[in-house]
């Protein structure tokens, strides 16, 4: 039947909205939840110009897929995606860029020829590898065993901040030594449960604890204490994220220090997303800004952070 020109101007208005569609990893850590809660917030407060589908994987990359494929059916403008691993990215990218579909990374990278992919907007893991060694190195004095624990195998937070670690320990610490270093995937009772393996197979040889997040480090401050040590004191702790968590345990001497990394990317993204729909280029790599933040000033930093 014929439209109302009302309906005909509706439609026309329709398409001037930006239409983003985001593939979310999952609910694996408070960083994570930060997330998701900065990209939600701001597309609600955009709904007239913005149209946004959320889809989570729990964890899973062919969840993940599976959402990208339903955007590429609904046509949007722009595909966002945290990618849970680096790599099995090559199709499904393919598709999307023979649709004409821009993807959009966050916060993790994925292993594809740069044409498949039109922006990283995220942390240089390398250097938080590089700045947790470096204040490591200072709390054991540049001596001492060390246990890490990683993030999700295969994602590319946790081998660069692995890489980065190690390369620096390799660089500038000879008598720093990994005696331990097993995946955690990022969450707080996974990274309990391996501390708790690792104090049982080395006890009170272990001087410190590298975690690829804050949170596995909040469950390894938990078996730490149950097994009748002193996290912060017997056992130094470096960690990444910056969650409030691990400013509480900061200021209840239970932690030593956290390489901040910035979950607050919902204004970054969907301003990026409406470049390009405008045509506009922008940067290979949108990179976040970020500090460390040590046990020294938590008291004075807990009330400023807002996740
Ligand atoms: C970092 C992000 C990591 C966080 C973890 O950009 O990919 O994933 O460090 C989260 O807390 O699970």
């Amino acid at each position: 039947g014929t439209q109302s020109t009302a309906e005909v101007v509706s439609k026309a208005e329709g398409n001037k909205k930006l239409t983003v569609g985001f593939a979310q990893i999952g609910q694996e850590s408070g960083w994570r939840d930060a997330e998701t809660a900065s990209i939600q917030f701001y597309a609600g407060q955009h709904v007239d110009t913005i149209d946004f589908k959320f889809a989570d994987a729990q964890q899973k990359q062919e969840n993940q897929i599976k959402a990208i494929k339903s955007f590429i059916e609904m046509g949007v403008d722009v595909i966002g995606l945290a990618p849970v691993v680096e790599t099995g990215w090559d199709a499904v990218f393919t598709e999307a860029k023979d649709a004409g579909i821009p993807i959009v990374l966050l916060d993790r990278r994925a292993k594809v020829s740069d044409d498949l992919y039109t922006t990283f907007i995220g942390s240089d893991f390398i250097t938080e590898g590089q700045n947790a060694a470096d204040e490591l190195a200072k709390l054991l004095n540049n001596k001492g065993n060390i246990v890490e624990l990683e993030g999700t195998v295969g994602a590319s937070a946790a081998n660069d901040r692995k890489k980065g670690f190690d390369d620096q320990l390799a660089a500038k610490y000879p008598d720093m030594k990994v005696i331990a270093s097993q995946t955690g995937d990022f969450t707080r009772a996974k990274g309990k449960e391996v501390m708790e393996s690792f104090l049982k197979t080395y006890g009170n040889k272990i001087n410190a604890v590298y975690a690829h997040n804050d949170d596995m480090m909040l469950g390894a401050i938990e078996a730490m204490k149950e097994a009748g040590m002193k996290p912060g004191k017997d056992i130094k702790t470096v960690s990444c994220d910056g969650v409030k968590g691990i400013f509480q345990a900061m200021v209840d001497g239970e932690a030593n220090v956290t390489v901040e990394c910035n979950p607050l990317l919902g204004p970054q993204f969907f301003e990026t997303c409406q470049k390009l729909k405008n045509g506009e280029t922008v940067e290979k790599w949108i990179k976040s800004q970020e500090s460390v933040f040590r046990a020294d000033t938590a008291a004075k930093d807990l009330p400023t952070r807002v996740y």
